[in-house]
């Protein structure tokens, strides 16, 4: 019996600051019904689905700043995405920005969960790729300042057994690296459910702007493909707070095509019917890691240091 799994990418429009969460789960909740109706089991939303992406500008008000976080889900404002779920038996990935007490301080997170058809959160991700930097950058256009206002992730990249299958979240600047993809490609994920706020314009690089949607296509394709896995990336898009991000939420399939695609930059859903089983296609051949993946004769490879150490070194 083939292990199919019908998607929706539900991709946001900008969320306004002046917007509040519940207008926006209602924005969310429309786009669930619309994948329903079309026969979606899982509905993937995107990273910082439920504010304004705050780390865009600077703000050393502690007040203001816990004001875009969730110190619970579900909670008042989120309740209802849940309950909508459960009612249309729909499971959901969404981004949203943690904060934890579990180990007696405040910790601040750029999160994700994974939540099932029955409304269980079956998995948690932080994200570990944190861009951009701690100060402000005098002359740019906006900031990233995401290492200012989160911790690195701590709960590394999982993957869970859920809807039949095994799927592995990650988050936007995450999908630039190969090794979050080949992590999870080693745990033998199927799925892997990201979302993203990516400006169009990197004050960093300006020069690759006109790139932008490619380099975003191109990580998670080959990431999809060299690991045998579907990939379903989704925007918050448009211009939002002044800052133009990119659009093209897609699903991936493990051969490394994008099958379905959002076009505007607005709320949106692209769905496809995703048939697990193709991952095996790749897995059981040409990234079959077992058969062909020899990494002890890797030689050097570079650490944290940036030195090449022998993989005998057992440092990593
Ligand atoms: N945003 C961007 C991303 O990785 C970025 C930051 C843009 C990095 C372009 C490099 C190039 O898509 C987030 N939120 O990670």
């Amino acid at each position: 019996m083939s292990r199919t799994l019908i998607v929706a990418a539900a991709q946001l429009g900008p969320v306004p600051r002046s917007q509040s969460r519940t207008d926006v789960v209602a924005r969310m909740i429309a786009l669930m019904a619309d994948a329903k109706e079309m026969g979606a089991d899982l509905v993937v939303y995107p990273e910082a689905a439920l504010t304004a992406f705050f780390p865009h500008w600077w703000s050393d008000d502690e007040e203001e700043i816990d004001s875009f976080f969730e110190s619970e889900l579900p909670n008042a404002a989120t309740q209802p995405l849940f309950d909508a779920a459960r009612k249309m038996g729909v499971g959901f990935k969404l981004g949203y920005f943690e904060l934890d007490f579990s180990t007696g301080k405040k910790r601040r997170f750029n999160s994700a969960i994974l939540v099932d058809k029955s409304g269980c959160i079956v998995g948690k991700y932080r994200k570990i790729h944190l861009p951009g930097g701690h100060e402000f950058k005098l002359g740019h256009p906006f900031q990233n300042l995401e290492k200012r206002y989160f911790e690195v992730g701590d709960l590394g990249f999982p993957v869970w057994e859920t809807m039949g299958g095994r799927l592995g979240l990650a988050i936007c600047n995450d999908r630039r690296w190969p090794e979050c993809y080949r992590v999870m490609g080693l745990q033998g994920v199927e799925m892997i459910l990201l979302g993203y706020n990516t400006p169009v314009h990197n004050p960093a690089a300006p020069e690759t702007d006109d790139l932008a949607n490619f380099h975003s296509h191109l990580s998670m394709q080959s990431g999809a493909y060299q690991n045998a896995t579907w990939v379903v990336g989704v925007a918050k898009a448009g211009v939002e707070e002044g800052v133009d991000m990119i659009g093209q939420s897609c699903i991936i399939a493990p051969s490394g095509e994008i099958v379905a695609q959002c076009s505007t930059l607005g709320d949106e859903i692209a769905v496809a019917r995703c048939d697990l089983d193709r991952c095996n296609i790749y897995k059981e051949a040409v990234f079959n890691f077992a058969l062909h993946r020899r990494t002890e004769h890797y030689g050097l490879i570079v650490g944290r240091t940036g030195v090449g150490v022998p993989m005998s070194a057992g440092v990593f």
